[in-house]
C-alpha cells in the first residue's frame, strides 16, 4: 500500500462522497480499502466503524487509526523509513483533537471527540482529566503535541482491549 498524502485523503473523501452529503457509507469506503489492498469484510468494517457512514473527520480518524495498524504490521521491517510518516499522520490526527486550534488538546476536545467517534465509553466512568493526566508530563492540564504522541503510541496501561 502506498501512503496517501492529505490532498489525495480529501480528494478521495470527496469522490466517495457522491451526492454531496458530507457522508460516506461503509459499503464505499469498503470499496476504497479493497483498491488500497486493505482487506477487510463489509461487517468488520462497520463494526469497526460503529455505524454506516462516516463524516469527514470520522474518516480522517479512521483512516489514521487503519494506517497505524498496518504501520503497527510493518515496524518489524520498516520502523525507520515509517517513521516520519507517521508524526504527519499523528499531526492531523491532533489537528483533529484540537478544535479551537490553540495547540493543545483540553479535556473537553477530548470528551467531545472521542464521544463523536463513538469511543467515548459513557459506561466505564471514564474522566477525561484522568486520560489527561496520564500522558500530561508538564502537569498543565492540557496535552501538547509530544504529549498526545505519546497517548496515540503508548496503549494505557488499563486493559481496554475490544470485545
Ligand atoms: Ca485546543
Ligand atoms: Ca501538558
Amino acid at each position: 500500500m502506498s501512503p496517501i498524502s492529505p490532498d489525495d485523503l480529501h480528494r478521495i473523501f470527496k469522490n466517495l462522497d457522491k451526492n454531496n452529503k458530507g457522508l460516506v457509507s461503509t459499503q464505499e469506503l469498503h470499496h476504497l480499502l479493497e483498491k488500497i489492498g486493505i482487506h477487510t469484510t463489509l461487517e468488520e468494517l462497520e463494526n469497526f466503524v460503529g455505524r454506516t457512514s462516516l463524516d469527514y473527520i470520522d474518516f480522517l480518524f479512521f483512516y489514521d487509526a487503519m494506517v497505524k495498524a498496518r504501520m503497527q504490521e510493518q515496524e518489524a521491517d520498516d520502523v525507520h523509513s515509517s517513521h516520519d510518516h507517521h508524526d504527519n499522520d499523528l499531526f492531523k490526527a491532533f489537528k483533529v483533537f484540537d478544535l479551537n486550534g490553540d495547540g493543545y488538546i483540553s479535556c473537553e476536545e477530548l470528551q467531545s471527540v472521542l464521544s463523536r467517534l463513538g469511543l467515548w465509553d459513557k459506561r466505564s466512568g471514564q474522566d477525561c482529566k484522568d486520560m489527561i493526566r496520564v500522558y500530561d508530563e508538564n502537569s498543565d492540564g492540557v496535552l501538547d503535541f509530544h504529549e498526545f504522541k505519546n497517548m496515540m503510541s503508548v496503549p494505557p496501561t488499563s486493559d481496554h482491549s475490544e470485545t
